[in-house]
């Protein structure tokens, strides 16, 4: 009765089966051939659906007349609603991606907790006490494990960047060592590109005779892979503590494509070039501290933000709309 269409469909049921000439009349007029007990058995059964099935087309002119919404006007050969399909976040498409990218460098992919020692996340990456990378307001400290107590315990921290994650590889394994390390890394910042939860990317390759050129030439293979073979790169000097010399890597602008004919780019602030990472040759006091000797190896290391790339990728302008949980930003991305 439910795939009735409109009270001439109800009608219709109704004749079908409690017509004159319908199926419930039939079983009733078949009653004969049966003997007085089996009669009056199946009579009682006939007669309860009978009274069920008045009940249901009473139930679905109700209904019609109500004007709720019934089949009358519906067209029910149209397709039926589509179950949503879900798709990967932009920032896990991108982690992907770069992964994928290394690991047909010959990276393998490491990991590990995200609840570190000041050792992993600072001590062993020659960042001293003073630095301010361990000031309280970038790091977040866990608390003491005494509830009642006011003391932050400074033995347990989140990490901020995902060079524990080498420290312990170089730990567990002789050179030669050739990791990317992605993961989540948390910092006491909030802005519009800060998010104090975020995703880094880390890599580090450790073996005789690795060099400066190795690892401009493996970031070269690296933007081309994501951002297109176009892309320039631009290598400036900076300084990190764990790296030595340090540098920082821009591309030419994926938005403007860098050129001199853009006089108003706000990707690049007409700059031309976007920073998309950090990168340099491992300081030797990161090899002393898990005895590694930096007289017979060298190491490449590079470190990169997974939502600034991504950003950068589909030219999003704030990075809190990752995590604002906006179906309609997901769904814009997606298209
Ligand atoms: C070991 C030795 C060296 C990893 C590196 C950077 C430079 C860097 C930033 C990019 C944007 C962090 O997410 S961000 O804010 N990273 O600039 N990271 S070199 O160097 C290492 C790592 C591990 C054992």
């Amino acid at each position: 009765m439910d795939g009735a269409v409109g009270a001439d469909g109800v009608e219709a049921v109704r004749v079908r089966f409690l017509g004159r000439k319908g199926l419930l009349a039939d079983e009733f007029r078949r009653m004969g051939e049966l003997g007085p007990d089996e009669r009056r058995a199946r009579g009682a059964a006939l007669n309860e659906l009978k009274v069920f099935c008045e009940k249901r087309l009473a139930d679905a002119r109700d209904r019609l007349a109500a004007g709720v919404r019934s089949a009358a006007g519906v067209d029910v050969t149209l397709p039926g609603r589509r179950a949503p399909a879900g798709v990967a976040h932009p920032v896990m498409t991108t982690l992907r991606d770069i992964c994928e990218v290394f690991r047909l460098a010959g990276f393998d992919i490491a990991s590990g907790p995200e609840v570190e020692t000041d050792r992993y996340n600072f001590e062993a990456l020659n960042i001293p006490p003073d630095h301010p990378a361990r000031d309280m307001h970038d790091t977040f400290y866990l608390a003491d494990s005494n509830p009642k107590s006011k003391i932050q315990n400074p033995k347990f921290l989140l990490r901020t960047h995902t060079s524990p994650v080498q420290i312990r590889v170089m730990e567990k394994q002789k050179p030669p060592v050739r990791v990317i390390a992605p993961g989540r890394v948390y910092r006491r910042d909030d802005d519009v590109s800060h998010t104090p939860m975020f995703h880094q990317v880390e890599g580090l390759w450790v073996d005789a005779g690795v060099t400066l050129s190795d690892l401009k030439g493996l970031l070269e293979y690296f933007a081309k892979s994501i951002f297109g073979e176009g892309v320039r790169l631009r290598f400036r000097p900076s300084f990190f503590p764990f790296t030595e010399p340090s540098l920082e890597v821009d591309v030419s602008c994926v938005i403007c494509g860098g050129g001199m004919h853009s006089r108003s780019c706000r990707t690049c602030k007409s700059t031309g070039w976007l920073e998309i990472l950090g990168a340099g040759m491992v300081h030797p006091n990161v090899f002393r501290s898990v005895r590694y000797d930096s007289r017979r190896v060298t190491g490449l290391a590079f470190g990169m933000g997974v939502e600034r790339i991504t950003m950068l990728r589909y030219a999003i302008d704030d990075i809190r709309l990752f995590y604002e949980n906006d179906i309609r930003f997901l769904q814009a991305l997606s298209l």
